[in-house]
């Protein structure tokens, strides 16, 4: 029916695989061969550490800084273009991320039992356990995720929320509020700079369909073999994911070659996603990111995507699609996302099929 918001949970789910952390815990000799990914030992990582993400100071964000390279604004305009990623300091919501961290790794040390109460089930995408495995035989990730879908509040399916950890629920609650709150000030400030209204772009987030993806990725004696999370853009507008633990394993392919990430104590990773990319016309970039495993520590992460509302329809801003024309289509988001969860983790090939051919 025109208009009526549907779940994005209905939309489809994800085949049944092994639990990894419970694999992991087995000390196989020999890991099961759907777990073994060649390309993780043969694709160029960079050596260089001076290869970094900008970083970006939101107390300086606002319009009250010089004009000019040193501008803040401007910085992040051209972190947006050519890196599609950043860290973000001083965001303000430092204490909640710290809660958010302890329930989420509260919540992973649960006994396995107890954290299948909050399983996925056929056909939804929320809850304890994998996403996007579409086939029976293909290669798995070395990971277990977490997904919840706080926003919009009124959707919640609090069928999926742990009441164990006991702070778990009032702290996701509140994060993903204040999370959503930094989301906007990014759109807001994103479309000053590509001279759209503010207006129109952060209207299409407002009632944002935000997904929380908690990953837990065990450490794994072949760590060089397996890989904890498939290469991949986000189907998103924003993503602003946190380090949980201080294990790094986040990869962004900058010029083909792997750019290990140094998170910054504190800071909110941000990343271009798909949909923004569209919305502006190839003017900002969604990067194809992987993480990776380590071979004696756990490693942890959180993902808050942020997507349109379900009413709006994804396109190019007119004012953004120049001689060349429009370089994607335009779709309503239902379409969108039935193409999202039909889809496996596949580096950039979602966004081609919203290409235009030029
Ligand atoms: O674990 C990470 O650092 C990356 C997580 C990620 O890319 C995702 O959840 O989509």
């Amino acid at each position: 029916m025109e208009g009526e918001v549907i779940s994005r949970s209905e939309y489809g789910g994800s085949l049944p695989v092994e639990n990894v952390q419970a694999l992991a815990s087995k000390h196989l000799k020999d890991i099961p061969l759907r777990y073994i990914r060649p390309e993780v030992e043969f694709d160029e990582v960079s050596v260089d550490d001076s290869w970094q993400i900008p970083v970006i100071d939101m107390s300086k964000l606002g319009g009250t800084g010089q004009l000019g390279p040193d501008d803040e604004s401007e910085k992040l305009h051209r972190a947006c273009k050519d890196w599609g990623f950043f860290q973000l300091i001083n965001h303000g919501i430092s204490e909640t991320i710290e809660e958010m961290k302890k329930v989420t790794e509260e919540f992973f040390q649960l006994s396995l039992e107890e954290k299948m109460t909050c399983a996925q089930l056929p056909n939804n995408i929320e809850g304890y356990g994998q996403a996007f495995v579409v086939s029976e035989d293909q290669k798995l990730d070395w990971g277990d995720m977490f997904f919840l879908i706080p926003m919009p509040a009124s959707q919640r399916n609090m069928r999926f929320w742990p009441t164990t950890p006991t702070a778990f629920r009032s702290t996701l609650d509140k994060y993903s509020s204040e999370l959503q709150r930094v989301a906007i000030s990014l759109f807001r400030l994103m479309a000053k700079n590509l001279r759209v209204d503010p207006d129109a772009l952060s209207s299409l987030f407002e009632d944002c369909v935000q997904g929380i993806r908690m990953n837990y990725y065990p450490p794994c004696e072949h760590a060089s073999k397996v890989m904890g999370l498939t290469p991949h853009s986000d189907a998103t507008g924003l993503t602003l994911l946190i380090q949980v633990n201080e294990v790094q394993g986040l990869q962004i392919k900058k010029n083909g070659i792997w750019v290990p990430i140094k998170p910054i104590p504190g800071a909110i990773i941000i990343n271009i996603g798909d949909v923004l990319e569209i919305l502006s016309n190839g003017e900002y970039s969604s990067i194809e990111h992987r993480a990776v495993v380590n071979p004696e520590k756990e490693r942890l992460s959180i993902a808050g995507f942020h997507s349109p509302n379900m009413i709006a329809t994804i396109g190019p801003f007119p004012n953004l699609v120049k001689e060349g024309g429009a370089k994607y289509k335009t779709v309503n988001v239902q379409d969108y996302l039935k193409l999202i969860v039909s889809s496996k983790l596949d580096g950039k090939s979602l966004l081609d099929h919203m290409k235009i051919a030029q």
